[in-house]
C-alpha cells in the first residue's frame, strides 16, 4: 500500500499551506514502526529502567537521552517520504539526516489533566524565507487526545512570515513570542496562567486570530505509522500525557542540499 502512495494530494498540499501541518496516514509500513518501537523500548528498559510490560516502572514523565550512534530509525526514511521530500525540495536535492528519528517519549501516570501549554517556541529564527526543509513526526504507537502528541497552533507559521517579513531582520523565539504578546491579545491569553479559563474551549475552537490569521491550537494524535509533516516555522510545544499510555514518537527534519 504504502509503496504505492505517490506524494501529497493537491488537498494535502493545501492544507500544508495554510494551517502549516498535514497527517498523512500510513506514511511508513506497520512492520517497521513495530521494528522501530521494539528498539525504542529496549532503549527505555536498558537506559532508564522503564519496562513496557510494567507501568510501574515509567517513573520519569519525559525520558530524554534517547538518541543513540546508529540508524536504527532509519526505516522513517519510507517510500512515502521520499518521495514527499522529493516534490517538496526537488529530486536529488536533498540528503539523508545523518542519523534519522530523534525519539519524543512521555510516559503516562504523571500528570492529572491535559490543558493547553502555556510557553510555545519555534526551534529556527523567523525569516521571510525560512530554510528549505521538510520537518516530520512520527506516531510509533496509538496517540489518543490528551496523550501527550506535540501541539501546535495551526496558522501560526503565516503569522510569523509575516512578522518577519515587516520586522525585516530574523526573530528567534523570544522575540517572536514578546511581539505577540504585545500585540495580539489571543497569544498574550495563551502564555497568560491565569486559571480561571477553560483554555480548551478558547484556544482550539476555530475563531483564534492572529494578525488577521485563523489559528487554533491543535495536537498530534493518530495510529502507528502516521507522519506528520510541519511547517518549520510552526509554533509548537510539549503537551503533557494524561492518557493511559506512552506517547511514542520520532521526530526529524530533512534539509535541501
Ligand atoms: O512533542 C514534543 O515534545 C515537542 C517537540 C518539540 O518541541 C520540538 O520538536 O522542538
Amino acid at each position: 500500500m504504502e509503496a504505492l502512495r505517490a506524494a501529497l494530494t493537491a488537498d494535502q498540499l493545501e492544507a500544508y499551506a495554510l494551517e502549516g501541518v498535514v497527517r498523512l496516514p500510513g506514511a511508513v509500513p506497520a512492520a517497521d514502526v513495530e521494528a522501530m518501537l521494539a528498539t525504542l523500548w529496549k532503549r527505555l528498559e536498558s537506559w532508564h529502567g522503564h519496562w513496557r510490560d510494567k507501568p510501574a516502572t515509567w517513573t520519569k514523565p519525559h525520558p530524554a537521552q534517547l538518541a543513540a550512534r546508529n540508524n536504527d530509525f532509519a526505516a522513517m526514511g519510507s517510500t512515502c517520504v521520499r518521495a514527499i521530500a522529493d516534490q517538496l525540495l526537488g529530486a536529488g536535492q536533498w540528503k539523508d539526516p545523518e542519523r534519522w528519528g530523534l525519539p519524543m517519549v512521555t510516559l503516562p501516570g504523571h500528570y492529572d489533566r491535559w490543558d493547553v501549554p502555556c510557553k510555545w517556541h519555534l526551534d529556527i529564527a523567523a525569516t521571510p524565507e525560512p530554510p528549505r526543509m521538510v520537518r516530520l513526526f512520527l506516531i510509533l504507537a496509538p496517540l489518543e487526545p490528551g496523550g501527550g502528541g506535540t501541539g501546535y497552533i495551526a496558522g501560526s507559521h503565516r503569522v510569523i512570515r509575516q512578522l518577519a517579513r515587516r520586522e525585516g531582520a530574523p526573530l528567534n523565539t523570544g522575540m517572536v513570542r514578546k511581539l505577540l504578546v504585545a500585540r495580539e491579545p489571543w497569544y498574550a491569553a495563551l502564555e497568560s496562567r491565569r486559571k480561571d479559563e477553560d483554555r480548551v474551549t478558547r484556544f482550539m475552537s476555530d475563531d483564534g486570530r492572529l494578525d488577521g490569521v485563523p489559528v487554533r491550537v491543535c495536537e498530534m494524535t493518530g495510529e502507528p505509522g502516521d507522519m506528520f509533516l510541519m511547517d518549520p516555522l510552526m509554533m509548537h510545544a510539549t503537551t503533557p500525557n494524561a492518557g493511559a499510555s506512552p506517547r511514542m514518537m520520532l521526530m526529524d527534519g530533512i534539509y535541501a542540499a
